[in-house]
């Protein structure tokens, strides 16, 4: 039985008031949001210390109790947890809950050793479509409208908590999920929806699918793309609203939070999305030092989920690289800015520090080179070496190309300071995503 000392102060909506409104907690002022938090977090302490043991014992080694918390920068007693700590816990024994309260079971996708799993109760899975339903009306989808759902169904979190959130805000879901591209072209023409949801690099993919039929990817009737799951830059935005004429907002989230809709961003401003401070409490900290940030300065982000019934998370390290902004269209929650990588993404290149993003952002501002590209790092004779992989444009022959290329090598290195090479690909020859791209191969351990 779960059972808590301190009352819960939160009881989720089933349906929205009104689906065209910000709910309460949406506006509220800053001043209104931190005593919330403080509420939501004091109960969250407790709950996770009186119901799951390795909390229990994580706070014990630490000498802290939940009891200790008395003020909102009282959070920074408490220790930190990460992946580690939730796959110690494989599969269920991080749970607050018996698994007859659980309803519904993801686990990320994690490419070594074992996945971490997650898991929600009836109440979890009321806020998760309603913060998705958030996301989505922030950023300009609306009742009735058609959504074509390309996040992937499954395990991921993607496509059942995009699913979830576009029904909550009253929409018809078409729930595509990732790849069969020619399917996906075929059913937007088809079914004519006004919004699609996907990673960024799938969308992509879809508009090479529409130019391999000789169809115009501008000429379609989506007006809306609500896109997350992988970093993208601002290139990238204009890149996809520009080719299929629609506007391109972000949504971002990790499964071990909750999954995608911890944060949206507004279709009226685009400038990053709002981390929905009810649910979740933001910090950044040095990932080096671990020290907490102020807002403003760059680090890793951590989050403590104020609200969670089956999988309490508290002070968790998502490796995500970022800053906290103050809030704009919704002043009582704070922004993200960009990510520009994942701490654990980072590629050292003979001592310089350096994010995939980094030389999208770069590859997207010469005319002649695709969004497609990899990045392949091996270390012959004993020196790091970077080969970026990329297509030319379509209408770029091959000698512009090669001349774009040197221009990208060039700003590479005066902007991030590293050489590279560079092979100019023929296009629609590189491996394409279905949903999260893979950039990066580095193959320096394999000598
Ligand atoms: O990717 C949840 C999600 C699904 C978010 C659909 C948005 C849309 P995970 O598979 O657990 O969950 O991966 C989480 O993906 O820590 C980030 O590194 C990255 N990520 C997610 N959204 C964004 C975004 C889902 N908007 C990890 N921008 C996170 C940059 C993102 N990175």
């Amino acid at each position: 039985m779960t059972t808590c000392s301190v009352p819960n102060p939160y009881t989720p909506s089933v349906v929205p008031a009104d689906r065209l409104q910000p709910d309460l907690e949406e506006t509220m002022s800053r001043d209104q949001i931190e005593s919330l938090q403080y509420d939501r977090l004091r109960w969250t302490l407790h709950y996770a210390y009186e119901n799951v043991r390795a909390y229990q014992e994580l706070f014990d080694g630490h000498g802290v109790h939940p009891g200790d918390f008395k003020d909102l920068e009282d959070l920074r007693l408490f220790p930190y947890t990460d992946k580690e700590f939730l796959r110690k816990a494989y599969p269920f024994t991080s749970l607050a809950v018996p698994m007859s309260d659980v309803r519904r079971i993801h686990a990320s996708s994690g490419t070594t050793g074992q996945p971490t799993v997650v898991a929600y109760t009836e109440n979890d899975l009321q806020t998760w479509a309603s913060l998705v339903a958030r996301c989505f009306r922030f950023s300009g989808m609306r009742p009735g409208d058609k959504v074509h759902n390309a996040y992937g169904y499954g395990l991921f979190t993607g496509g059942l908590g995009a699913h979830y959130g576009a029904e909550r805000l009253g929409c018809a879901v078409i729930p595509m999920s990732g790849g069969q591209t020619e399917k996906q072209v075929q059913m937007i023409r088809d079914f004519e929806p006004q919004t699609i949801l996907s990673t960024p690099t799938y969308l992509l993919t879809i508009a090479d699918g529409f130019r391999k039929l000789g169809l115009d990817p501008r000429k379609t009737s989506l007006r809306t793309a609500v896109l997350g799951a992988e970093p993208w830059t601002e290139e990238m935005r204009r890149e996809i609203e520009r080719t299929f004429s629609i506007d391109a907002c972000d949504i971002y989230g990790l499964s071990e939070v909750m999954g995608p809709g911890v944060a949206g961003e507004s279709v009226e401003s685009k400038d990053g999305s709002h981390i929905w401070e009810d649910h979740f409490r933001p910090e950044i900290i040095d990932p080096f030092t671990d020290e907490v940030q102020e807002t403003g300065r760059p680090g890793e982000l951590v989050f403590t989920a104020l609200t969670k019934e089956a999988l309490p998370i508290i002070r968790y390290r998502t490796h995500d690289l970022t800053r906290l902004l103050p809030g704009t269209e919704r002043p009582g929650h704070r922004r993200m800015g960009r990510i520009t990588g994942r701490s654990d993404d980072m590629i050292i290149l003979r001592g310089v520090n350096l994010f995939p993003s980094q030389i999208e952002e770069l590859v997207l501002q010469v005319p002649e080179l695709s969004p497609h590209f990899t990045l392949e790092i091996s270390r012959p004779a004993r020196m790091d070496q970077m080969v970026i992989i990329i297509e030319r444009r379509e209408e770029a022959p091959v000698e512009a190309a090669e001349i774009g290329g040197k221009k990208l090598l060039h700003a590479i290195k005066t902007k991030i300071g590293c050489s590279a090479t560079v092979r100019i690909a023929e296009p629609d020859t590189l491996a394409r995503s279905s949903g999260k791209l893979r950039r990066v191969y580095d193959l320096r351990d394999k000598g």
